[in-house]
């Protein structure tokens, strides 16, 4: 009986070294310690041995089973090892790869020269004052001391949405609402979308964006004016840029100026870009019309404004030597993304 046992257990023994994956443990453990396994067909066999004898061999056969158990746990746990040492092989990381590509947004040019714009202002200590896109005739125009039989009223250049509502042309009908307020002095801008009825073309859009800019207190010159659009352009365009202001009329201001920088990309000498005279034309300016003061509840004898407007596209078309308007409103990701 004795020798019957250890044959077992040796044979056992040998399988579970033997053996190359778990599945073959529960085989053997079935093979060997399950129900109709040979250490219990032992057990089943003790009604031959003689009673006296029973509990040596009872012994016996449970120290089989204790020394097969804990071989099987070793042998399993030498597998669970491994494996794991295999997946975690299989599951390294290089490091040292380069990384896939992200593919990041891009700021849209009218954005990079908004922020831009707003940043030097901010810095000014100006307020950025948004409005309504829909506005009354008389903000748009009335307000602005543009006539009713003024060109830009024509239904040929405004959007009507009826006789008194119009979508704004210029920005100045939210400076128009500020000045209104009361609150002085006054240092802001307007930034927004305005609306022409204008056909498509490289440098016409019925849509498209403007800044304004307004400043009202008391003793403001138009020294104040030149210094701020000066500081201003070159801030935009490169400390070397400069500027120069020609006589011109707005109904909204008096006097009144366009403000040229010089060709950012010449110097001055004169090239393509600047079509050979040496400037760029960036923006209208002037100091406000006291009419315009008046009827927004200003007393011009007391208080002086300056104002100036520049399209946002033409900067970015201009900064970034964009030479059709259209790319700017396509969104094609081609475009966009070499911003
Ligand atoms: C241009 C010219 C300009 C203004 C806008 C303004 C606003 C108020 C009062 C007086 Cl509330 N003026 N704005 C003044 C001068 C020129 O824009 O060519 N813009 C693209």
């Amino acid at each position: 009986m004795k020798d019957k046992l250890q044959n077992i257990v040796s044979e056992a023994l040998s399988q579970i070294n033997g053996s190359e994956e778990m599945e073959r443990l529960n085989e053997i453990k079935v093979a060997f310690l399950g129900k109709k396994g040979e250490l219990t067909s032992i057990l089943k066999s003790m009604k031959d041995v003689a009673p006296e004898e029973r509990p040596k061999v009872g012994q016996m056969v449970n120290e089989a089973r204790v020394e097969i158990e804990q071989k099987l746990e070793e042998k399993k746990a030498a597998f669970t090892k491994k494996l794991k040492e295999e997946q975690i092989k299989r599951e390294t990381i290089d490091v040292t790869l380069p990384a896939k590509k992200v593919a990041t947004g891009h700021r849209h040019p009218n954005t990079i020269a908004l922020e831009e714009i707003e940043d030097f202002f901010v810095g000014m200590g100006y307020e950025v004052v948004e409005g309504p896109e829909v506005e009354y005739d008389y903000y748009n125009f009335e307000a602005l001391n543009i006539p009713a039989n003024h060109p830009a009223k024509d239904e040929q250049d405004t959007f009507y949405i009826n006789p008194e509502i119009v979508l704004r042309t210029q920005t100045s009908s939210t400076q128009v609402h500020e000045m209104e307020k009361g609150k002085l002095p006054i240092r802001m801008i307007a930034p927004g979308r305005v609306f022409r009825s204008d056909e498509v073309d490289a440098t016409h859009s019925p849509s498209f964006h403007q800044v304004e800019g307004l400043v009202i207190d008391k003793n403001v010159t138009f020294a104040d004016l030149k210094g701020t659009l000066q500081e201003f352009a070159k801030e935009i365009f490169g400390e070397d840029t400069k500027v120069k202001f020609r006589p011109h009329h707005f109904p909204f201001t008096e006097p009144s100026a366009e403000m040229d920088v010089s060709c950012f990309k010449c110097g001055g000498k004169g090239c393509r870009f600047c079509k050979g005279s040496g400037w760029i034309e960036i923006l209208g300016c002037g100091m406000v019309h006291p009419h315009v003061l008046e009827m927004s509840g200003i007393n011009p004898d007391e208080y002086v404004g300056f104002a100036f407007g520049v399209g946002l596209e033409r900067i970015a078309l201009l900064k970034y030597e964009i030479d059709d308007m259209r790319l700017l409103y396509e969104n094609d990701d081609r475009f966009l993304e070499q911003f």
